[in-house]
């Protein structure tokens, strides 16, 4: 059996994180065995594979010790796959500025929209909404910088920070459908409006996003699991 036949995917079809991993499967062309977790009810390799967080995606590779986080996982698939589309810049400086936006929104701009679900009222929900459009708009100067009048932030293709950012955009066209948040628009973020439009359509990211149904099973999944806070 061959190196690429060697590597496993545990995820879950609505996980931003887990998208994020297959897109890089995807764009090097890696083959992989995909393992569909039901995170009501995690299964033995779960929470054996990821003790710590005991969260998806989690790559098996071959018998090496298994490999929780996305952010890890694609910058581990871009290190054992040099050759084939590499997603980090080459210069240390702007893999640093790479990894420090990626820093900015796993940790700050996404976190934002699970706040949005968890807060009750109307009042509340409005102070997130705003953040999120504040977000937005530092996304869109990112954009600027990064992608230097080309199409991608990495530049003539894809690269990390697409990675990183296209993932979500299946939730975030969700929470305009359902929650009434204009995240990306003409006005405010246009270059961002142009790079989702052509992420959506890019080979590698098209069977990977998940449909509106998939996110609103697990939208409701969460309402039940994890529920909103009281008012
Ligand atoms: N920082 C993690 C986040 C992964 C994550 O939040 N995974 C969710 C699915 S979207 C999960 O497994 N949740 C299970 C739980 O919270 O118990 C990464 O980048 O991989």
């Amino acid at each position: 059996m061959g190196k690429r036949s060697e590597i496993k995917l545990l995820g879950t079809d609505a996980s931003p994180y887990v998208n994020r991993v297959q897109f890089v499967l995807n764009l090097k062309s890696i083959e992989y065995e995909y393992i569909e977790e039901n995170l009501a009810c995690k299964s033995e390799l779960l929470l054996k594979s990821n003790p710590v967080y005991k969260k998806v995606p989690i790559l098996l590779h071959a018998n090496k010790p298994p490999l929780p986080e996305s952010l890890i996982i694609i910058e581990y698939l871009d290190e054992i796959y040099p050759d084939i589309h590499p997603i980090l810049p080459s210069n240390p400086l702007d893999r640093a500025d790479n990894r420090f936006w990626a820093s900015y929104i796993d940790n700050k701009f996404f976190p934002l929209f699970e706040e949005l679900r968890q807060t009750p009222g109307k009042e509340g929900k409005e102070v997130i909404k705003k953040q999120i459009i504040e977000g937005s708009e530092l996304l869109e100067e990112a954009i600027v910088k990064f992608s230097n009048g080309k199409a991608y932030f990495g530049g003539d293709d894809v690269g990390y920070l697409d990675v990183v950012l296209g993932c979500f955009l299946g939730w975030t066209k969700f929470f305009e459908k359902h929650i009434e948040l204009k995240v990306i628009d003409e006005l405010r973020t246009p270059k961002l409006l142009e790079w989702t439009n052509r992420i959506w359509s890019h080979e590698a990211f098209k069977n990977t996003i998940p449909g509106n149904e998939t996110l609103l099973d697990f939208y409701m999944m969460l309402q039940i699991h994890k529920p909103p806070r009281a008012a």
